[in-house]
């Protein structure tokens, strides 16, 4: 791990700038995830029971196969990548407070990890059977925190995940019982502790938008305003009415350009909270149709036909997509953005695509304000910027 004096060796402020480096997920040892309060695994299309322990091997080979193919095209275009430790995920977790018999994987570093500016978060996430799921970038975190005192490295406050933590009733209710809450958002986590999975953010320069979810709740939002804001960031809780079973906002409002945001046309953004893009000039622009239709979906994914619009931006001109998703494909060049592509199929059974298995470490950029309508900008201190300018004193709230 390699810094220089100029660039952090952990710098991304947007989900845009040119990528230099990033961790690519692996299948390596990969379960099936449990059934716990926080999730209800389904075998598409079928009232079997969902499968339980490893996955088998030849499954975990297609998917790593896929997961070495984005590796080597991002190698090819000279960008660094870097893979999660191997973790014995079959292993059951025994807390004081709850049990799951075994762990789930590491396709999908973005679901735990962010880099925010020259800071990386891990996410408290939601489920039990992700509780250490941050153990597999350990020994990155430690590299870069090490190699760079730039860097600064936050840990989320760890939940429960006590029965207390959630709300099991939830996945019972009818879908005119989650018509008719759709504006209420809640969902299978209560409002108590301080829950999010790290999928639920984008960035946008100094402008953080954060989901309400299944996978974060309204305490884990404010746990992220109040560690970011007094580093120079305006926080915005975002929601998708629509959506009943909201998860993780890269299949939802994906930020590809400055002023340029791919939306999912199921899921508009609340009214008022779409303001903030439109009268800041931004674009909002509709991902076409999925190619495959929700009955062609890998039978144990539990993932929407929107992984179709879950790319990997390698610069504002230049996307990853899956290989088959044509329509999008042509939609993106038409626009005049240069446009890769490789196959992923077989990485959706694992929740996500291309953004979902990736963890941007390091790309070009700074710190840019792309919402001068919105005004407040807070003070840019805390973590040391760019030049290592450490942070102003009374920084932290
Ligand atoms: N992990 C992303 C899944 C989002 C979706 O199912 O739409």
């Amino acid at each position: 791990m390699t810094t220089s004096d100029e660039t952090p060796a952990v710098n991304a402020w947007n989900e845009w700038d040119p990528l230099r480096e990033v961790v690519v997920g692996s299948a390596a040892g990969a379960c099936y995830e449990p059934v716990e309060p926080g999730n209800r695994p389904r075998v598409r299309g079928s009232d079997r029971p969902f499968p339980t322990g490893p996955k088998p091997r030849e499954r975990i080979a297609r998917a790593e196969e896929e997961l070495d193919g984005l590796a080597a095209l991002l190698e090819s275009r000279g960008i660094v990548v870097r893979r999660p430790a191997e973790h014995d995920f079959s292993r059951p977790v025994s807390t004081p407070r709850f049990e799951v018999a075994n762990q789930y994987c590491a396709v999908c570093p973005r679901d735990v990890m962010a880099t925010v500016g020259n800071g990386i978060i891990e996410a408290t996430m939601s489920r039990r059977a992700r509780f250490f799921e941050y153990e597999p970038y350990r020994p990155l975190v430690y590299g870069y925190w090490e190699s760079d005192p730039r860097v600064e490295w936050t840990v989320a406050p760890k939940p429960t995940m006590g029965p207390e933590m959630y709300r099991e009733e939830f996945w019972e209710w009818p879908l005119e019982e989650r018509y008719r809450r759709m504006h209420e958002s809640e969902f299978c986590v209560t409002q108590d502790q301080v829950v999010f999975d790290a999928a639920d953010m984008s960035r946008l320069g100094r402008d953080i938008i954060v989901q309400e979810s299944m996978t974060t709740n309204r305490p884990g939002i404010r746990w992220l305003k109040r560690h970011l804001e007094p580093r120079g960031f305006r926080v915005h809780p975002v929601h998708f009415p629509l959506d009943h079973f909201p998860s993780h906002i890269d299949c939802t409002f994906v930020p590809l350009a400055p002023g340029l945001v791919l939306t999912n046309p199921e899921r508009p953004i609340r009214d008022g909270e779409r303001r903030m893009f439109t009268e800041n000039g931004w674009k909002l622009v509709e991902a076409p149709q999925p190619v495959l239709a929700d009955e062609q979906m890998p039978e144990y994914c539990q993932s929407s036909i929107w992984l179709s619009m879950n790319v990997l931006s390698l610069s504002p001109t230049t996307v990853v997509c899956e290989e088959r998703e044509r329509p999008l494909q042509e939609l993106l060049s038409g626009m005049g953005m240069e446009v890769l592509t490789v196959p992923f199929r077989n990485v959706f059974e694992y929740g996500g695509s291309l953004h979902c298995a990736t963890w941007d470490i390091r790309r070009d950029g700074g710190p840019e304000d792309y919402f001068p309508e919105l005004g407040g900008l807070p003070e840019l201190g805390g973590l040391p910027g760019p030049g290592g300018v450490p942070a102003p004193a009374g920084a932290g709230r």
